[in-house]
């Protein structure tokens, strides 16, 4: 047993002086008022012991409970993420954090260290998140296609069957009818699919379009030759058609929901430079056509994002484009 004598000014500050002397456990043997010999002043002196055996024994601390607030939130979120990505660690903070912000918007690995190392090496690590987006779509290159050009224009729409080749072009018919009061043509040389002509005059029947069909590449020469008062010529082939000319320039329309092996077997067959994308409006991964574009130095004109005519569809510019990163799947 310990035993201990405390002088304080009155009973309170007493007790959190033994408090503090003895812990807890203390038991007051005695107290008497007194005077303070050096003071002068009415004091109490407390005596009060404790059982050193109590004392020593380890407290029993109270149960931590799991605490789900925001700390522990942000903990758990970069212990799963040093669990994905290990090499995390070996980043700097602000690398990893760009990092993981592209990795989020749906980029993978393969894209994103290129794109870091050139901002890293041109010095740039200290631009926001927005601009490092920014900084990737100013790589794709757009052209309005939809504005009136003073010579005649000839698009040939080529691409995979079903991707939305005849449904992109009556909608850029249409634009171009409306918005630029122009002289439009539509020329049909789907040759592989039965009716698929008729079915395009019948369309453009309905929305006052000029039609004609060109059931061969001659013919499809001898249209281009004599239809010259035309501003514009606009040529439906089928995933088949094989025909060139050089004042057809074609428009690869592409479905913005497909694997990277995919785009680029359609970019091999189809070779052109202009892209239309189709199917926005369904769920997409971002990171192979974005890739494809950029690498591949491809202009993107307009992407549609459903089946109306003319109004599914947009022209191509930046903040499309980080609507469309932003927004996919
Ligand atoms: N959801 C959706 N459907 C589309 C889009 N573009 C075209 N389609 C539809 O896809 C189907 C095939 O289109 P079509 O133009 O005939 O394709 P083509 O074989 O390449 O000429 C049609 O039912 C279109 O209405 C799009 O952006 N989104
Ligand atoms: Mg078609």
């Amino acid at each position: 047993m310990r035993i201990k004598k405390i002088i304080a000014g009155n009973m309170s500050e007493g007790k959190v002086l033994l408090k503090k002397e003895l812990g807890d456990e203390a038991v007051i043997l005695s107290t008497r008022n007194i005077k303070n010999n050096e003071t002068g002043k009415d004091s109490i002196e407390i005596v009060a012991a404790i059982d050193e055996k109590v004392k020593d024994q380890p407290s029993i601390e109270p149960k931590k409970r799991f605490k789900t607030d925001e700390t522990n939130n942000e903990n758990f979120n970069k212990l799963i993420e040093s669990i994905n990505f290990p090499f995390l660690e070996y980043l700097d903070k602000n690398l990893s954090e760009k990092y993981l912000y592209l990795k989020k918007l749906g980029f993978d690995e393969t894209f994103i260290g290129p794109i870091l190392k050139s901002i890293s090496s041109k010095g740039s690590l200290d631009i926001t998140k927005d601009e490092l987006l920014n900084s990737i779509i100013t790589r794709i290159k757009v052209e309005n296609l939809f504005q009136k050009r003073i010579s005649r224009k000839i698009y040939g729409f080529v691409g995979p069957s079903g991707v939305g080749k005849t449904s992109t072009l009556l909608k850029f018919a249409v634009i171009h009818k409306l918005m630029n009061s122009s002289n439009v043509l539509v020329i049909g040389a789907n040759n592989h699919n039965f009716g698929a002509n008729d079915l395009l005059a019948a369309y453009c029947k309905i929305l006052n379009l000029d039609f004609e069909k060109a059931g061969s590449e001659e013919e499809l020469n001898r249209l281009i030759e004599s239809q010259k008062a035309y501003d514009i010529i606009l040529v439906d082939f089928d995933s088949k058609s094989k025909y060139s000319h050089s004042l057809i320039e074609n428009i690869l329309i592409l479905p913005v929901n497909s694997t990277s092996n995919h785009l680029n077997e359609q970019l091999n067959r189809y070779s052109s430079s202009y892209i239309g994308l189709t199917g926005l409006d369904e769920n997409y991964a971002i990171q192979p056509i974005i890739e494809l574009l950029i690498n591949k130095n491809l202009t993107l004109c307009f992407y549609a994002n459903g089946s109306d005519i003319p109004d599914d569809i947009e022209l191509a510019d930046a903040s499309g484009i980080k609507k469309m990163i932003l927004n996919n799947g």
